[in-house]
C-alpha cells in the first residue's frame, strides 16, 4: 500500500483549513494568507476530492455584486481545472462584530434578520458551486450570561431560522441538505446545540426534519469530554450522519483542530473503522489546520498527513476485521449476540413466556465478559505487531 490519496477516497478540506494563517487570541498570523485559487491547486495536487468554504473565505464581507460574481467565476475555473468539487458550503456568522451576541439567536431582532439574509445569499452561492450539503456551526449562538438570554426563547428562534431556511431551499428547488455542527463552548462561554445528542433532539422539532442531519466534529465532542465514536455511531443509527469533520483534540482544552490522528490514535482508528464499515458515502472532511509554528511546507505536510493517516487506519481496520483471532475474541465476548433481539415485539404470549422464564443468576453473574482480549488484539494490530 502506498497510502496515496485519490478522489475516490472523498477527502475534502475547507479553504479556511489550508488557508489558516496561524492567528490565535494571543498572537498575530505566522503565515501569509493564501489565494483560494492556490489552495484549490494544492488540494488537487495532493489528491483531495473536494474543497469547502464559508461565504467570506471566498467573497469578502460587503463585496459588491459585480465583485462577487468576478471572484466566484475565477474560483469556479480553478476548481474545475484542479478536478475538484465543492460538496459543502457554510456561512460565516461569527467574525463580523454585528454577530457578537450570536446570529439566529441574537437578542436583537435586526441582527437575526440580517443573519438570515446573509445565509440565504450564502446558500445561493453554495447552490451555484454545486454544494449538496450546507453546514450550520453555531459560531456565537450561545451566551456567557444565562439570565440575559432565555434559553427556551433562543431555541425557538434557532428553530424558526432553520425552518425558514429549509423553506427557502425548497422554494428555490435546490438539492441541498443541512447538517448541524454541535460544539459545547468557544467562542461563547456556553453554546447552544452543545453536542450531537442536543442537535438530534432539536432536529425532531423542525418542520422538515428529513432535510436536516448532523456534522459531528472530533474536537467539539471531545471538548465536552464525550466519546466521539459513540456520537457518530448514534448519528448513523438515527440516519442523520450527513457530513463529518475530522481532526484531533485533547480533552478539556481549547478547540485545537489538530491534524487527524495527532491525538488519541485508538479513537481515530475506531472512528475510521466505524465510517468505513457503515456504508457512509459522504465526504471525509478535515476541519483542522497546521500548527502555528509551521510554514508553507508544514501546511502541505499537515494536509498529506491527515489523508495518509486515514488511509493507514482504514487498512488496519480491514486487517483487524479479517483476523480470525479477533472474530473468535468477539464471539467469546458475545458481541454478535447484541445484534439478536431480546424478546421481540410485545405480545401477551411473549410476556407470559418471559414471566415464566427461569435464570441461572449466579452463573450469569460469574461469567467473564472477554473484553480484555478484544482490546488487546486491537491494540496489537494498531501497534503493528499482530
Ligand atoms: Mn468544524
Amino acid at each position: 500500500m502506498t497510502y496515496e490519496p485519490a478522489p475516490e477516497h472523498r477527502f475534502t478540506f475547507g479553504l479556511w483549513t489550508l488557508g489558516n494563517v496561524g492567528r490565535d487570541p494571543f498572537g498575530d498570523p505566522t503565515r501569509a494568507a493564501l489565494d483560494p485559487v492556490d489552495t484549490v491547486g494544492l488540494l488537487g495536487e495532493l489528491g483531495a476530492w473536494g474543497v469547502n468554504l464559508h461565504d467570506n473565505d471566498l467573497v469578502p464581507f460587503g463585496a459588491s455584486a459585480a465583485e462577487r460574481d468576478r471572484i466566484v467565476k475565477r474560483f469556479r475555473s480553478a476548481v474545475d481545472a484542479a478536478g475538484l468539487v465543492v460538496p459543502m458550503t457554510t456561512t460565516n456568522l461569527f467574525t463580523h462584530p454585528v454577530f457578537k451576541d450570536g446570529a439566529f439567536t441574537a437578542n436583537d431582532p435586526a441582527v437575526r434578520r440580517f443573519a438570515l439574509q446573509k445565509t440565504m445569499r450564502s446558500i445561493d452561492l453554495g447552490a451555484e458551486l454545486g454544494a449538496s450539503t450546507y453546514v450550520f456551526w453555531g459560531g456565537r449562538e450561545g451566551s456567557e450570561v444565562t439570565a440575559a438570554k432565555p434559553t427556551g426563547d433562543a431555541y425557538d428562534r434557532y428553530l424558526e431560522a432553520l425552518n425558514f431556511l429549509c423553506g427557502y431551499v425548497r422554494d428555490q428547488g435546490y438539492e441541498m441538505r443541512f447538517a448541524l455542527e454541535p460544539k459545547p463552548n468557544e467562542p461563547r462561554g456556553d453554546s447552544f446545540l452543545a453536542t450531537v445528542a442536543h442537535a438530534l433532539t432539536f432536529i425532531d422539532h423542525l418542520d422538515h426534519p428529513h432535510m436536516v442531519g448532523v456534522n459531528p466534529e472530533v474536537a467539539h465532542e471531545t471538548m465536552a469530554g464525550l466519546n466521539f465514536v459513540h456520537a457518530v455511531a448514534m448519528a448513523l443509527w438515527a440516519g442523520k450522519l450527513f457530513h463529518i469533520d475530522l481532526n484531533a483534540q485533547r480533552m478539556s482544552r481549547y478547540d485545537q483542530d489538530f491534524r487527524f490522528g495527532q491525538e488519541d490514535l485508538k479513537e481515530a482508528f475506531l472512528l475510521v473503522r466505524l465510517l468505513e464499515g457503515s456504508g457512509y458515502e459522504g465526504p471525509r472532511h478535515f476541519d483542522a489546520h497546521a500548527l502555528r509554528v509551521e510554514d508553507a511546507a508544514g501546511v502541505r505536510e499537515f494536509a498529506r498527513g491527515c489523508m495518509r493517516t486515514y488511509l493507514i487506519l482504514a487498512e488496519k481496520a480491514r486487517e483487524l476485521d479479517a483476523d480470525p483471532r479477533f472474530a473468535e475474541a468477539l464471539a467469546a465476548a458475545q458481541a454478535p449476540a447484541l445484534g439478536v433481539p431480546t424478546v421481540g415485539a410485545y405480545s401477551p404470549q411473549a410476556a407470559r413466556e418471559l414471566s415464566e422464564e427461569e435464570f441461572d443468576l449466579d452463573g450469569l453473574a460469574r461469567r467473564g465478559a472477554g473484553h480484555e482480549r478484544v482490546d488487546q488484539l486491537l491494540v496489537e494490530r494498531l501497534l503493528g505487531v499482530a
